[in-house]
């Protein structure tokens, strides 16, 4: 039988304050992830196992891999200091449940230490199944698993071998055993009222056209919600020895649409976090809390903790208000924006330190995201922001090239003439970034009257 993927308002009430699974709890609430799972249990193609999990992190970045008493000590230093900490979860740098006895061991200790925080699970799904009783009993109500296909066709370019139970299977037959088992443990736990997240990698000439089948079908078995995210290739893996490309901005654009016409709840604020990430979503405050710097009994003020969330959630509610009432009056033509920002909901990056921008569209009312583009930085260290950094500009400017708007910190004379020429106007804000997408509109006939076509 069909099970909708719309959230029951109980539901909606469980995820109002993950910053994945809400995009507005994602500009109050922060994240953790706790690396305590080295080993892994399957290959993708595009993984190469001596850098963090490409499921759920960037790579190229080792993390330093945490005992499950390390990770207790830092979970109970971090909540005891970032008071917006409301979830911590466990996504690496390998496979959680190929590290069962560290993943469910790093949970329980975070349940009896900080339980105000939900417990959050990413996984590639190959022994989910086997694990069902600890997730319930730990009480944890948020597990991602990784599904790239639902055709062993396809996963077989994607999975070169899975080991389950001391055997290696290659081929048709890995990909055949992963994707029974990623949909087997999906529907036990969906079945459960768990809410299940199912993350997807967009990989061009592979899986690009058989995700709208993937997103049909998990749906069926009753996911809450599907993320799709560019391919990143990991240095040295086998999509880089192949010279597979990332998509296009606007092709994981047409696709996100597309899944959304389907039914789907798509997700759009996805950062590809490293497994060590600590903070609001876009940032990375791991450095911020060294290990060694954590007192071994650290105080937890619940009491300070209940009342500061309670203050977001109220901030939250205002704002999903504010935005219901601006649908109401909105309808007017739309103006693509981008946005340079280092988080915290507002324009805070210098265009050439930005490593991403969030991507919006607005008709003078209401503002809606569309998604996060990545990008190499354009100065490094102390490079000049003028300076002839050709490639990458290029590179840059053409991920903006359907925007008519960019609004950022700062910004080099170079970069700003190129943006000029493809019709996009840069405008230095710094401040909050609905205000100043709405601030901005006024501008978007700013090249109507020069000879540029936006395409
Ligand atoms: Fe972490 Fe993943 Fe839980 Fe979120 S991340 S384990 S569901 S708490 Fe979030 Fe990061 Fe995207 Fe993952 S933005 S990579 S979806
Ligand atoms: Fe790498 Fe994660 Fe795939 Fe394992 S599941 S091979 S760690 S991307």
């Amino acid at each position: 039988m069909m099970q909708p993927s719309c959230i029951s308002s109980e539901a909606e009430e469980e995820i109002s304050r993950h910053p994945c699974y809400s995009e507005e709890a994602h500009r109050f609430y922060a994240r953790m992830h706790i690396p305590v799972a080295p080993a892994c249990n399957i290959q993708c193609n595009y993984c190469n196992r001596k850098f963090d999990c490409v499921n759920e992190s960037r790579p190229g970045v080792v993390s330093e891999v945490l005992t499950p008493e390390q990770a207790e000590r830092k979970v109970r230093g971090v909540a005891a200091q970032l008071m917006q900490l409301s979830v911590v979860g466990v996504a690496g740098p390998g496979d959680p449940l190929a590290n069962p006895e560290q993943t469910f061991d790093t949970f329980a200790r975070v349940k009896k230490y900080v339980p105000d925080v939900s417990l959050c699970l990413s996984t590639n799904g190959l022994t989910l199944y086997r694990h069902v009783d600890e997730i319930i009993e730990l009480g944890i109500r948020h597990v991602t698993i990784t599904i790239n296909a639902i055709d062993p066709d396809v996963g077989q370019a994607i999975y070169p071998w899975v080991f389950d139970e001391g055997v290696r299977y290659e081929g048709r037959e890995a990909a055949e055993l992963l994707i029974s088992r990623q949909l087997l443990g999906l529907e036990m736990l969906a079945k459960l009222g768990i809410l299940v997240k199912v993350n997807s990698i967009m990989i061009p000439g592979v899986n690009d056209h058989h995700l709208p089948a993937v997103s049909q079908r998990v749906k069926e078995l009753g996911a809450t919600l599907h993320n799709v995210t560019p391919l990143i290739i990991a240095p040295g893996s086998q999509y880089e020895a192949d010279g597979r490309k990332a998509p296009r901005p606007k092709e994981l654009l047409n696709l996100q649409e597309l899944l959304g016409r389907d039914g789907m709840k798509v997700m759009r604020h996805c950062r590809q976090c490293r497994a060590d990430a600590i903070g609001l979503l876009g940032q990375d405050r791991n450095q911020d809390f060294p290990l060694e710097a954590m007192e071994a009994e650290p105080v937890i003020n619940e009491e300070a903790r209940a009342m500061f969330q309670s203050e977001l959630d109220t901030k939250i509610r205002e704002r999903v208000k504010a935005k219901q009432a601006r649908r109401i009056q909105a309808g007017g033509p739309k103006t693509r924006v981008a946005v340079a920002t280092r988080g915290g909901d507002k324009v805070n990056q210098h265009f050439g330190h930005a490593t991403e921008f969030l991507i919006y569209d607005t008709d003078g009312a209401d503002v809606q995201l569309l998604g996060v583009r990545k990008i190499q930085a354009y100065c490094h260290g102390k490079a000049d922001c003028n300076g002839d950094k050709a490639a990458t500009l290029q590179e840059i400017i053409s991920i903006l090239s359907d925007c008519r708007i960019l609004l950022c910190s700062g910004i080099g004379d170079a970069p700003r003439a190129s943006l000029n020429k493809i019709g996009v106007l840069p405008l230095v804000r710094k401040g909050g970034i609905q205000e100043a997408i709405l601030e901005s509109v006024k501008y978007s006939s700013y090249f109507e009257n020069i000879n540029i076509s936006k395409g």
